[in-house]
């Protein structure tokens, strides 16, 4: 495979960016070779500048769930940049998104737009802390919940990729508040809340871990996460910024029966724009400025532009649910057997899975780290060399899309059954 013209950007682009990207799984640091640079993308396929063709599987890390380039979600945004980029100011589309959100998200009686993931919890958190008065908040190791000061510890995503588990440059004052427990573990929960009980704010969770590799939630661990922070008076936050709109229509807390206080949503909520939101029950929102003491802002919050794609997404989505959901099962299911076959320790919940490189079945933060990341490497190389394009990392997703056609599941399962490990 050429990769030259991707080189010689990289190159350039290294004297400009840190480690020349602008999010540093891109780097492809952990895969051992630099990142091919992105030209064009279209349905299930991404084209690099060498014109190398891939079967894309990392969907922009989530937002893609319809392809690229799907003319609805095109069309909207065309339409609405020819009436302004940006007002700061409101506008009709904020409400319509509003509703279609909380038609699928009854438990976001109230929300607000933001403009990244990182944003949403961000704000998310400060709305708990505002809310209950409380200071404490707990986190589980391998959940990445973006890249705020407060959470950024033992974090998922880049920082386990890159083998940081604390970030510098946060002030250990920024962290003291931040309890840290074990994905999947009742016990570490249980022992959080016997100390620090009345003084924690909030469990913030990915109700399935998606930035340590997929680890899905066993069976009853979000239900107890729901009745101890009820018990204690503490509310309960899912990170849904990868598998809302993913893991079903109404997302995780859809897919698993268990309702939060607050929900974060990204990716798939702004259809491929930079758009997110988090949303909870009426009187925690009721918080939020003007007409509470949490302060939150943004001018480019709500966005016309980003509204309009996420707008055509959902709509999409919601009309075509029954099958969407069911064929992305499918779909996603023929891969994992594919994978199996191959003799690859998976992962999956719906559309999102990993494979990983280990004997033990990873259930958290230290089983998903067991795995051999040269393994990884090894595999991602063989798959990119065979046209599949997948992330560059262990400790992400593989995502599979509706443009997904079953001749390129059937060649990438093809593929996929010939790795010899
Ligand atoms: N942290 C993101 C995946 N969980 C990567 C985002 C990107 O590099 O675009």
């Amino acid at each position: 495979m050429n990769t030259t013209k991707s080189e010689k950007l990289y190159e350039q682009a290294l004297d400009f960016m840190p480690g020349g990207v602008n999010s540093p799984v891109r780097a492809w640091k952990s895969v051992g070779k630099s990142p091919v640079f992105i030209d064009h993308a279209e349905g299930d396929k991404i084209y690099d500048v060498d014109r190398n063709e891939y079967i894309d599987y990392v969907c922009s890390w989530g937002p893609n769930i319809l392809g690229h380039t799907h003319p609805e979600v095109i069309n909207a945004v065309i339409d609405t940049c020819k009436k302004g980029l940006t007002f700061g100011a409101c506008h009709s589309g904020e409400i319509e998104l509003a509703r279609a959100i909380k038609r699928n998200f009854p438990s976001m009686e109230m929300l607000r737009f933001v403009n990244s993931g990182t944003e949403a919890v961000m704000s998310a958190v400060r709305a708990a802390r505002g809310y209950t008065k409380r200071d404490f908040i707990v986190k589980f190791e391998g959940c990445y919940h973006g890249h705020s000061d407060g959470l950024l510890v033992r974090a998922g995503s880049g920082l386990l990729t890159n083998s940081i588990p604390d970030s510098s440059g946060v002030p250990k004052g920024y962290t003291e508040t931040t309890l840290l427990a074990k994905y999947n573990s009742v016990e570490s929960v249980e022992k959080l809340f016997d100390k620090y009980g009345k003084d924690i704010a909030c469990v913030i969770v990915e109700p399935c871990a998606a930035n340590m590799g997929v680890v899905p939630p066993k069976s009853g661990f979000l239900q107890f996460l729901r009745d101890i922070t009820e018990k204690y008076g503490a509310l309960l936050i899912f990170d849904e910024v990868i598998t809302g709109f993913r893991l079903s229509i109404g997302g995780a807390q859809k897919y698993y029966g268990v309702c939060p206080d607050i929900t974060t949503l990204g990716k798939i909520v702004g259809g491929g724009m930079p758009l997110a939101a988090y949303g909870g029950k009426r009187e925690i929102m009721e918080c939020i400025s003007p007409l509470g003491s949490v302060y939150q802002a943004g001018t480019l919050s709500g966005n016309p532009v980003a509204v309009s794609a996420g707008l055509a997404t959902l709509k999409i989505l919601e009309e075509n649910q029954d099958t969407i959901y069911p064929e992305l099962e499918k779909k996603s299911a023929r891969i994992e057997s594919a994978m199996r076959k191959a003799g690859l320790n998976v992962n999956r919940a719906g559309s999102i899975m990993t494979a990983f490189f280990t004997d033990k079945s990873v259930t958290d933060y230290e089983t998903a780290k067991s795995s051999d990341t040269k393994k990884y490497a090894d595999y991602f190389n063989y798959l990119q060399s065979n046209g599949i394009y997948t992330a560059p990392s262990q400790f992400e997703a593989m995502f599979v899309s509706v443009a997904h056609t079953d001749e390129d599941i059937e060649k990438t399962c093809n593929i996929i059954e010939e790795y010899k490990k």
